[in-house]
């Protein structure tokens, strides 16, 4: 019997298949299971020189040292002198450019780095260098990276610089450590035992961060808490920001407008009023005397019940400009959201100083008849082009609406050239199977960064327009809403980790393909072998096309449960405002279905410039992935397909389905390949996501079908619920209902 267990223990220690609990996240370092490119390494580094010990060196020295370790599962020793095969590891300062390498780092900025083998006095070496610590500690962890993912390290030529400067967080974390549409457990900030307690967990935070090029965190909700901007929390704030420094994450925090009132004792918080301007200035001041690297703040103002300088009669402009001038003289700067359709707000003149304030949509308030909601934040924003400070940036959702499975681009890029945009990605999925979907968002990332806006003709995609270099602004910043909460495994479903990491490498690199970041992620997370990669990879790269087939398809937007936002509810019409109503974005009749956005409809279209309008203006050219967002189609229409619009729906819901029966009998060939903690996991996750598109595929058809009164086709197997059913769902526990 104990022989019998040794051959047990001794398989599972050779198939190093040992329970993984996700903590780890992509930086495994476990030992390289290949025996010949386990040599190669081990040849190739034999010991490593380290010049300088600033605490961010020191975090890269450590870091190098023990992902080594793990990774040739041997300890490499620190040398002075410069053997064969040394890994030199330095910044410019640093006496050792004496080897005359021919870097150029004035090409390499504040952040870029270079790994490279050089060959010096007769010695082949390879260096990772840099101007400064923090592209040292940069370059540590691509280098880990190479190694991790078995690349070929006998010539290296790496050059690396990021393309977009503030790569940032945004936790929509509450002080009561509640997230708001968070499905990964409580927030990881414990106000409560800060600042004296430093969960490793914080540390780990940074590396995982700085191991993609994340370099700020938005440590609070942009449903704002005043309370955030007191002492009490600013020294737990700093705390936080003194664990970040050494891996380059500056903190900011959320502004809330109306915080003079509520924790300055002000009887207004109007932006052109003095005294408001000095709270504000003070208030600047004292934050940078407990964090002097501060990053600066990020403002939802007169949105979804926030305050704002509207609630004064004032612009968007009159607020970011008076927060831009606190926080000019330490160098932070204003992320000002452009996530605005709040008619109410502009009408009104309140004093918010309670949350009272805030609407409610559970209650049943004045239906107000706005203009089509799509169009709200370009005739906002638009014309206060030019009139921002410079340390002003408008931060602009991806998409016109709300984070939708499929969106076109908003169409404030490509309209505010004398502005710096901030992309802000979703990146926790509240709209895309919340925490139990595997939804690899990067080619939703990808799409919308690389399509034309035309700002100045061809060429001038979204990317070009966040990074800056379209209309060379000297600030650029991509933001990503976070997934993360105090789940063991971070993210709560282990494919979630993935779109944490594709956020943080496209920010620094936008032109990795898909292809390339899942394939790096499959890798440093769960294995190396070809077949799990291959396997893994295409449930990846297929499944955000999945979730719009059995969610959304043919550009049907907002039509999911109201406040928890958890699945299908496309009957709503009763929510507190128009444009909260799932009725008002699909506008199924019995003639069609979709939006029509065109110059017969709302003309939203006209937003766009025209080369991007003429795409999607003619119903019989508009690309079918966007038909719903801007055409009322009849049922009988003739899709591409052949097939008439019914059909094509039902077409896409069953396909949408089938995707993911797909998926889960590709992960269960897997079994064997990982660890069975993680494999777990997943298949269970999958359940889930097998039953809920099958729910959301149903309750749409059906429900659609009362309009249509077509048949849903022989072929397919049928709805077993009646719709009334479906309706009749109640869920008390779904997750993360809006604060
Ligand atoms: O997507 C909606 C969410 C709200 C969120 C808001 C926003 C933070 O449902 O929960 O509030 O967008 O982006 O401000």
């Amino acid at each position: 019997m104990k022989r019998f267990f040794l051959l047990l223990i001794i398989i599972a220690l050779t198939l190093n298949l040992k329970a993984e609990d996700g903590y780890r996240l992509w930086l495994r370092y476990d030992k390289i299971d290949n025996n010949i490119i386990l040599q190669q390494y081990r040849n190739a580094i034999s010991s490593i020189h380290f010049y300088g010990s600033s605490p961010t060196l020191i975090a890269a020295k450590n870091e190098l040292l023990q992902g080594l370790r793990g990774l040739l599962d041997k300890k490499i020793p620190v040398a002075n002198t410069i053997s064969n095969h040394s890994l030199l590891v330095y910044t410019k300062s640093s006496s050792v450019v004496a080897l005359h390498t021919g870097i150029d780092y004035v090409a390499l900025g504040k952040e870029g780095f270079v790994i490279r083998t050089i060959l010096a006095e007769q010695k082949n070496i390879i260096v990772i260098t840099a101007n400064s610590d923090i592209g040292v500690l940069y370059g540590v962890f691509h280098f880990l990276r190479l190694l991790q993912t078995h690349q070929n390290i006998q010539k290296l030529f790496i050059k690396t610089v990021p393309n977009i400067q503030n790569r940032i967080l945004d936790h929509w974390d509450n002080l009561d450590r509640t997230v708001e549409r968070g499905y990964a457990g409580i927030s990881i900030w414990n106000w409560h035992t800060l600042p004296d307690y430093i969960d490793q967990r914080y540390i780990d935070y940074a590396r995982a961060n700085a191991s993609i090029g994340i370099n700020g965190t938005v440590l609070t909700n942009v449903n704002a808490d005043a309370l955030a901007l007191t002492k009490d929390y600013l020294v737990k704030v700093a705390a936080l920001a003194n664990v970040f420094r050494p891996y380059g994450i500056k903190v900011y925090l959320t502004a809330r407008f109306s915080a003079p009132v509520e924790i300055g004792g002000l009887k207004t918080a109007d932006p052109l009023d003095a005294e408001v301007q000095n709270w504000w200035k003070q208030k600047a001041d004292e934050i940078y005397q407990y964090i002097p690297d501060f990053g600066g703040f990020l403002v939802k103002a007169n949105s979804e019940g926030q305050p704002g300088p509207q609630s004064y009669g004032r612009t968007h402009a009159d607020g970011a400009n008076m927060l831009a001038d606190a926080l000019a003289p330490h160098n932070g700067i204003v992320m000002w959201r452009a996530f605005v359709y709040d008619v109410r707000a502009q009408k009104s003149n309140e004093n918010f100083a309670s949350p009272e304030n805030k609407i409610d949509p559970n209650k049943e308030t004045e239906n107000i008849a706005s203009p089509d909601r799509f169009k709200h934040a370009y005739n906002e924003f638009k014309p206060l082009d030019g009139k921002f400070r410079k340390n002003v940036l408008i931060q602009v959702k991806n998409g016109p609406i709300d984070f939708q499975p499929r969106e076109p681009f908003s169409p404030l890029f490509g309209a505010m050239p004398q502005t710096p945009l901030v992309m802000e990605f979703q990146i926790t999925q509240e709209y895309l199977g919340q925490g139990t979907h595997i939804v690899d968002e990067d080619p939703l990332f990808k799409e919308v960064l690389s399509i034309g806006t035309y700002e100045k003709g061809k060429g001038s995609t979204v990317a070009k327009i966040i990074d800056g270099s379209l209309e060379e602004h000297t600030v650029s910043g991509m933001a990503g809403v976070s997934n993360i909460g105090n789940e063991r495994n971070w993210t709560n479903h282990p494919f979630g980790q993935a779109n944490w990491y594709a956020f943080g490498r496209l920010a620094w690199d936008h032109d990795l393909t898909s292809e390339q970041i899942a394939e790096e992620w499959i890798k440093q997370t769960f294995s190396s072998d070809k077949h799990f990669i291959d396997v893994a990879k295409k449930i990846m790269l297929m499944s955000r096309e999945a979730l719009v087939n059995y969610m959304t398809p043919l550009g049907l937007h907002h039509i999911m449960g109201t406040g928890h936002h958890y699945g299908p509810a496309p009957w709503v019409s009763n929510a507190g405002r128009a444009d909260w109503n799932p009725v008002y974005y699909h506008r199924a009749d019995s003639a069609g279905i979709g939006f029509d956005r065109t110059a017969t409809g709302s003309n939203a279209l006209i937003q766009y410039k025209t080369e991007v309008s003429n795409q999607w203006n003619d119903v019989n050219t508009c690309d079918e992935k966007y038909l719903l967002w801007f055409h009322h189609v009849g049922w009988n229409y003739k899709m591409r397909s052949g097939r008439n619009f019914w059909d094509e729906l039902c077409f896409k819901y069953y396909s949408g389905v089938d995707s993911v029966k797909w998926m889960q009998q590709q992960w269960n060939s897997l079994k064997n390949f990982i660890d069975e903690e993680r494999f777990q996991q997943v298949k269970m996750f999958l359940a889930i996501q097998e039953k809920e598109a099958v729910w959301w595929r149903n309750v749409c058809l059906l429900y659609f079908q009362t309009f249509s009164r077509m048949p849903i086709p022989a072929i397919y197997e049928k709805p077993d619920h009646t719709l009334e059913y479906y309706k009749n769902l109640k869920f008390p526990y779904a997750p993360a209902n809006p604060s």
